[in-house]
């Protein structure tokens, strides 16, 4: 059976440097799958879907809420065509009723320990349903294997000359439940960190040495994370994820295991968070931090404040977005229960337009805010080269240590002048 999987398009973040990484979800939800089923990957954002194949299925995998209006028009190309569409991913989860009356069949969960087999199963004897519904039975953690990173076209992913990373998962869940984040809904708000050997022996397959785990958060299980640090370290990679338990030992594994940097959400300007970075970077972890604009208690000054914090404070990089309603969020129960959402529309759900009633600003003054965070944090050091200087860093731990390997180059794209007619 020939397989097309696709990864739809989306705008990135206005004034952010725009750069690719190599999607994660489709990749792992294809290490599920029967041999028998040949796999064609597309990645909208790099390439250009050819709309006239014509597999034996069409499945779209969606991360993003962002993604739902592409994911939509291309559904209903394939599907005029009688090929039937199925859709799985975050999004879907997260956007359900919407999706399926979109697609034929979503699936909804994760699709390890024989879940997805139905769905296919299925569709061999002719009998595809509208819904596969794995949303709270959690998969058996052993039983998630290694990406099928070889369906990447892995040359797109490089920004610049930079290889960009490689994402991998070392467990699954969050038992937090922050105001801005779905995770709880979709995880069950329960920590499941896979076998540490299964994670070893996944990253031994990758020919990257710069990784993102992109795991909720490692401050999860402190003894979890102190073995996997340890088993890291001979593998000398290069990795950045989010927060780190807040342990001078734990963190200072963390570094010899190949931590890089850290995304850290910056939620005000306390000296929790003060003490926060400055750990960070007095083990040699660099910070990019992650600031939402638009909360309740935000207005022009504090805004205006919480950047001059930010470079005080010395993050290498911050990444601005504004606050964004999303489905199944803390945050989208209270803006819905006070009226305060005035835009639907997916496309828009980008996480850098206001689509929600600000409490303490109007809705231009957050537009202006956010793009004046972008402009004066990176005003003496452009986003382009702060980015180049992290690299640098890498760069140098990496000849330090023997790992430096070139990146990859594209195949020869460029006509000579005298092919061109
Ligand atoms: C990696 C990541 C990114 C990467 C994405 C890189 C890429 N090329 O895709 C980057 C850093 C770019 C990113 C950006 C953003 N992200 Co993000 N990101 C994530 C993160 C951490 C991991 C996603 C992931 O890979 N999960 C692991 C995979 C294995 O799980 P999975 O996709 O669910 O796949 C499983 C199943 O769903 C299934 N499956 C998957 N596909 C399919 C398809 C079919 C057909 C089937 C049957 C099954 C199936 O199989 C898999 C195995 O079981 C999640 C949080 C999280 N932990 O989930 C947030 C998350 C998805 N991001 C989020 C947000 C808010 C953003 C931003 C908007 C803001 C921000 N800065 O965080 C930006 C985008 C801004 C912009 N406009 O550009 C939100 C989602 C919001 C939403 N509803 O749109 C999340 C959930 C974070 C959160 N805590 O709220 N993100
Ligand atoms: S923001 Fe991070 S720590 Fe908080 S609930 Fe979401 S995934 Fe967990």
């Amino acid at each position: 059976m020939n397989l097309l999987l696709v990864y739809p398009r989306w705008r990135k973040l206005e004034r952010q440097v725009v750069f690719h990484l190599p999607p994660h979800g489709p990749v792992v939800f294809a290490a599920t799958l029967d041999e028998d089923i040949e796999v064609t990957f597309v990645d909208e954002n790099v390439e250009t879907l050819d709309l006239d194949v014509s597999p034996d299925m069409v499945a779209i995998s969606m991360m993003l809420t962002a993604q739902l209006p592409r994911a939509f028009e291309i559904a209903a190309i394939f599907r005029k065509r009688n090929i039937p569409v199925i859709a799985g991913g975050i999004a879907t989860m997260l956007h359900s009723e919407e999706v399926g009356k979109n697609v034929d069949s979503i699936f909804l969960g994760e699709a390890e320990d024989g879940h997805v087999q139905k769905l296919f199963q299925d569709f061999t004897a002719g009998e595809l349903k509208p819904v596969y519904n794995f949303l709270h039975d959690f998969p058996a953690i052993e039983t998630v294997g290694t990406a099928r990173r070889d369906i990447l076209k892995r040359e797109l992913y490089n920004h610049k000359g930079m290889q960009m990373f490689d994402l991998i998962h070392a467990s699954r869940g969050c038992h937090f439940n922050c105001y801005p984040c779905c995770t709880p809904f979709l995880g069950g708000r329960k920590f499941r960190p896979r076998p540490i050997e299964k994670v070893i022996q996944e990253i031994e397959t990758i020919d990257n040495n710069r990784l993102f785990f992109v795991d909720n958060s490692m401050a999860q299980d402190k003894k979890w994370e102190e073995e996997l640090f340890k088993a890291l370290i001979p593998l000398k990679k290069k990795w950045v994820c989010h927060p780190i338990e807040e342990d001078d030992d734990i963190l200072d594994l963390a570094y010899q295991a190949g931590c890089w940097y850290v995304y850290q959400a910056v939620v005000d300007m306390s000296d929790l968070i003060r003490n926060r970075i400055k750990r960070y970077h007095d083990h040699g972890i660099a910070v990019e931090g992650t600031i939402i604009l638009g909360m309740d208690n935000h207005d022009i000054d504090y805004i205006k404040r919480l950047i001059d914090f930010l470079l005080e404070i010395e993050l290498e990089l911050a990444e601005f977005t504004i606050l964004t309603p999303f489905s199944h969020t803390p945050a989208r129960r209270q803006l819905e229960r006070e009226g305060r959402i005035l835009i639907q529309d997916p496309a828009l759900y980008t996480g850098d337009r206001v689509v929600f009633q600000p409490l303490k600003l109007t809705i231009t003054e957050l537009q202006d805010m956010y793009y004046y965070a972008w402009e004066t944090f990176y005003q003496d050091i452009s986003c382009e080269t702060a980015m180049a200087d992290m690299y640098m860093r890498v760069i140098r731990r990496e000849m330090a240590d023997g790992s430096f390997k070139r990146s990859r180059r594209r195949k020869q794209k460029f006509k000579l002048p005298q092919d061109v007619s």
